[in-house]
This record gives structure tokens, C-alpha cells and sequence, in this order.
């Protein structure tokens, strides 16, 4: 008799057991990783190859089944909407990505996005899906220095620590996020300041937070508008204006904005000296190209944080051009394509870079 009492105890309790992980496994955030390629992505031929390698190799799948830890902190699904090195990168790319990510975002059944990206123009996916996604559930953008196949490879802890936080309900409603090296940065800040080092992302307002070991510890919070907060929506934008950068520095001449406006640029963002300086060779150009509709927005490619006034350098009202603030210039081109999809107007596109 005590043999069966024995053996109905067990079932019962291995039946409970797997009930139990069953719940725990349902209870788990569902997170969606999006692959777009890149060197977290990327494959070399040998471990010393750190800076020598091919980007936007590895498939998605194979990419989480590197991790087999994440299935401790979210149910993880992956799909492969680009393959490409993140330099090629297109407006076309960023409307698609940002479509997905949006419709994926409106399902009850997802959580939080992640977004595995090259890392030469992660900074301004980040900070598009941050102006136009008007969701407040994680979107978390992560990529590499090294590829997987390197020794110190970086992609593994990005990708655990990216998956972590979207997978975190304390991550909500800060707007796009970039995990890079345990930091958590605003994807509208954040830029890459050095290339092949680990530490390559910083914001020149510092980070939002870290992440260790799949926690996440804040420090402070965005301020400018993002995502819910934002007055643009991507099931509204099909198309981006046409915005270029031409960059100022020593014997400057006026002949990339010349060409810019004759390819049909709606603004070109001038990447000036400084204070967003513009050499007195192309200040009469500019002003030409104004009166023609091209709006011209001075930014700064001073590395660490430029911040650009009004009527400081140049006499703005006058000319009747635009500043773009604290965003370097390749920011600056995505919120002046953004912001273009909506208004003509200069006093509202000014209104929109002190605001965005
Ligand atoms: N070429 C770089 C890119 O795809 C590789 C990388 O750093 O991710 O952005």
C-alpha cells in the first residue's frame, strides 16, 4: 500500500512541477529581437581578427541560440529583417524597420523590441524610432566592436544585456534605449564617439542607467519628447524628405551645397566649426538657397556635444535658418527629414529641434 501512496505522491508532484515551470515559462516577458546585420552580426577568419572581419553574417537564430541564457529572462523570437552593414543603411530601411517595430509593439503578446544593429549608424535609427514609434513598451537598441568570432568579443553580454532590459517593465516610457558596454543610453543622445573600442558609445549628457547582470540601475530620465510623447507617428510618415550634411572646416566653398540643392535636398544640415560656424565663403550661398525653399540648419561636429544658439554666430532670423541645438549633425538630419514630413514652416521646424 505505502509503494502506491509512494508512486501517486511522485506523478503528483512531478505533474505539479511541470505546471509550475509551465506558468513560470508563460509568466516570462515575450521579447522580439529584430536583426538588421552589423558587426554583432559579423563573422572573422580567426580570434586575433578584432577589427578585420565581415559584418552582417549570422543569422538571427543562430544569434540567440549563442545565448541560451536569455530563456531564463524572456521567451525570445527573432526575425531577420535586413542583412547589411549599418553604413548602407537607407530611409527606406529605417521606414520599414520602424513600421515593424511599431505594428509588433501594438500586439498584446510582445513586450519589448530589441534591435541588433551595425553600429555606424545605430545613433540615428535610434533616435528615428524614438520620434516617430509612439508606444511606450521597450524598444532597445544593441550592437558590437568585435565580432563573435574574436577573442573579448562585446556581442553576447550586448545582446543578454538588450534582452534584459526590454524584457524589464522598469524600462518603459524612456524612450528608445542603446545597451552598449552595461551602459543604458537615451538613443536620442547616445552617438558613437570612438571606433574598435568596446567603450565606443557615450552621450554627452552621460547615460541613462547600467545594467549588470540583468538588472538595470537608473540614474535619470529623458527630457526631451519621445514616443507617446512625440507629434509624429510612423503609420503617418511613407516617405523622408531628402536632407544632406555638408561639412564645414578650413577653405571651405559652397559647391557640396550648391550640388545638395540641386539633387533636390529639402534642407541640408551644415556640420559647421564650433558653434556651427559657417565660413564667410558660404554664407551668401546659403542665404541664396534659402530664398530658393532649401532650409539651411546649422549643427556642430565638434565631437563631445555641440551646442548650437540661435543669432550666436550667424544672424538666424535673418537669414532665416535653423539651429539644431545639441544634436550633432547626423541627428540633426534625421529630426530635419522627420520634421519635414510634417511642416515647411521654419519657426515650427525650430520649434521642433528645441523640442526633440
Ligand atoms: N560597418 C559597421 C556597421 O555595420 C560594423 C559595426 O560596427 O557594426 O555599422
Amino acid at each position: 500500500m505505502l509503494q502506491k501512496d509512494l508512486r501517486c505522491w511522485l506523478v503528483t508532484m512531478v505533474s505539479l512541477l511541470a505546471l509550475s515551470s509551465a506558468s513560470l515559462a508563460a509568466g516570462k516577458p515575450n521579447v522580439v529581437i529584430l536583426a538588421t546585420g552589423g558587426t554583432i552580426a559579423g563573422a572573422g577568419a580567426d580570434a586575433t581578427n578584432s577589427a578585420t572581419y565581415q559584418a552582417a553574417k549570422v543569422p538571427v537564430d543562430k544569434l540567440i541560440a549563442g545565448i541560451p541564457q536569455l530563456a531564463a529572462i524572456a521567451d525570445v523570437r527573432g526575425e531577420q529583417v535586413f542583412q547589411i552593414a549599418s553604413e548602407s543603411f537607407t530611409n527606406a530601411n529605417l521606414l520599414t524597420l520602424g513600421k515593424r517595430v511599431a505594428a509588433l509593439l501594438r500586439q498584446g503578446d510582445v513586450d519589448g523590441v530589441v534591435i541588433t544593429h551595425g553600429t555606424d549608424t545605430l545613433e540615428e535609427t535610434a533616435y528615428f524610432l524614438n520620434l516617430v514609434v509612439r508606444n511606450d513598451k521597450p524598444i532597445v537598441l544593441v550592437g558590437s566592436m568585435r565580432p563573435g568570432t574574436a577573442m573579448s568579443a562585446d556581442g553576447m553580454l550586448n545582446l543578454y544585456n538588450a534582452v534584459s532590459v526590454a524584457a524589464s517593465r522598469d524600462a518603459r516610457g524612456k524612450g528608445v534605449l542603446v545597451t552598449m558596454n552595461d551602459e543604458i543610453n537615451s538613443g536620442r543622445d547616445v552617438s558613437k564617439m570612438v571606433n574598435l573600442r568596446p567603450e565606443a558609445f557615450k552621450s554627452p549628457w552621460g547615460a541613462l542607467g547600467m545594467v549588470v547582470e540583468g538588472r538595470n540601475y537608473w540614474f535619470r530620465l529623458p527630457a526631451k519628447r519621445h514616443t507617446i510623447n512625440s507629434e509624429f507617428d510612423i503609420e503617418k510618415i511613407d516617405t523622408l524628405p531628402l536632407v544632406e550634411i555638408a561639412y564645414g572646416s578650413g577653405n571651405a566653398s559652397d559647391t557640396a551645397y550648391r550640388a545638395f540643392a540641386a539633387s533636390g535636398a529639402k534642407a541640408i544640415i551644415h556640420a559647421g566649426t564650433g558653434n556651427g560656424s559657417v565660413s564667410s565663403a558660404v554664407v551668401p550661398s546659403l542665404v541664396d538657397l534659402r530664398r530658393k525653399g532649401v532650409h539651411i540648419v546649422r549643427s556642430s561636429h565638434v565631437n563631445a556635444g555641440g551646442f548650437v544658439l540661435r543669432n550666436a554666430e550667424q544672424p538666424d532670423d535673418k537669414y532665416d535658418w535653423v539651429v539644431a541645438h545639441d544634436l550633432n549633425p547626423q541627428k540633426a538630419r534625421i529630426l530635419a527629414a522627420v520634421a519635414l514630413s510634417k511642416t515647411q514652416d521654419s519657426k515650427e521646424l525650430q520649434r521642433i529641434f528645441w523640442e526633440y
